[in-house]
């Protein structure tokens, strides 16, 4: 089967843009910048890198006739957030499950930014003292069970979809369309860099240059930036998702361990507190291109990008595509950061 075989629902605008990032490729002093925005990819609830992923899923959803969509997250997830908007879409409930993934006792971590959007959204918000995990969650299983025991009828998704047997499709997807954007735009990406916690939006992406490579792509680098702060396991889930995934879209061999690259170095010590480089990368961004980062994953990642640049790592003549996943609405919950350096790991 190839991707077009997978029946897709469609809740995005269409292609997201892509874009130079020129100020910022020109402090780096080396390799053209470009980023690729899913933070505007949708009119639903700032949209982001879920809501290409639930795109696949809906169809599957709609066939089982299931009228509550049970998923889980941090207090801050954007998934939840968009998993939210999904059903106020569908007419549908949303049970989210929201775990303290964060240790941040700051103003509006419960009450502001995708907390805020999804109570809004009409979504039945449970808060749950668990910490961070990105494997499969008893409260989840727990919540699915109760929607059952109430007389509803769940739709169970995981963590950002990404251990959803169809979580990866969005993203392999993503390839295709970063393949006709370059033909449009007349311009290759060699790199492509993105943040990467529970794995199906990396995996995907794996899977996708793969397919495009098989059939005669040239071959690209795709890096992920760890901010999990759990790098293993993140490595485990997306090799997992990825070889999946590539299997669904009939890719028929093996992937190979250089196409799986999760880089550890930028989390800090914990999933969600930003750390000096974070705020820094956020601020750059910000500064020089007016394009708003959050602190829990794309600061991560373009802490890391700037460094990689910086090193040699990404070389000067490499033409890197940023993925930017749609974060900003947790900054909400994260006002301090840019005037406490206490609040930092
Ligand atoms: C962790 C899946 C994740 C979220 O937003 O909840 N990115």
């Amino acid at each position: 089967m190839a991707i077009s075989d997978f029946p897709r629902h469609p809740l995005t605008f269409g292609p997201s843009p892509v874009h130079p990032l020129d100020r910022l490729s020109r402090r780096l002093g080396g390799a053209s910048v470009w980023a690729k925005r899913e933070d505007v990819n949708s009119g639903l609830a700032f949209g982001g890198n879920k809501t290409r992923k639930l795109e696949y899923l809906v169809p599957d959803i709609l066939e089982s006739g299931a009228d509550t969509l049970v998923s889980i997250g941090g207090h801050q997830s954007n998934h939840t957030r968009q998993v939210a908007a999904v059903a106020a879409h569908l007419g549908l409930r949303a049970r989210l499950v929201q775990e303290r993934w964060v240790d941040w006792d700051q103003p509006g971590d419960e009450t502001a930014g995708n907390i805020l959007l999804s109570r809004m959204m009409g979504a039945d918000v449970r808060l749950d003292p668990s910490g961070f995990d990105i494997g499969i969650r008893s409260s989840w299983q727990e919540a699915i069970q109760e929607v059952e025991a109430e007389g509803g009828t769940p739709y169970p998704i995981p963590a950002g979809a990404s251990e959803h047997r169809l979580g990866g499709l969005g993203f392999a997807r993503w390839a295709e369309e970063v393949a006709v954007q370059e033909e449009e735009l007349g311009v290759f990406f060699d790199t492509i860099l993105v943040c990467t916690v529970t794995g199906s939006t990396h995996a995907g992406m794996i899977a996708g240059f793969a397919a495009l490579e098989d059939a005669g792509g040239r071959p690209r680098r795709v890096i992920g930036i760890d901010a999990s702060a759990t790098p293993e396991k993140t490595r485990d889930q997306v090799e997992r998702i990825a070889r999946h995934t590539a299997e669904l879209i009939g890719v028929r061999r093996t992937l190979r361990d250089d196409e799986i690259t999760v880089l550890p170095g930028w989390a800090g010590r914990r999933y969600g507190v930003p750390v000096a480089s974070t705020v820094e990368a956020m601020r750059t961004t910000a500064e020089l291109e007016g394009v708003i980062l959050d602190p829990v994953y794309e600061g991560k990642s373009m802490a890391g990008l700037i460094d990689l640049v910086a090193d040699g790592e990404i070389p000067r003549d490499s033409t890197v595509l940023y993925a930017h996943l749609g974060g900003q609405p947790a900054l909400n919950a994260y006002t301090g950061i840019f005037d406490d350096p206490a609040l930092l790991d």
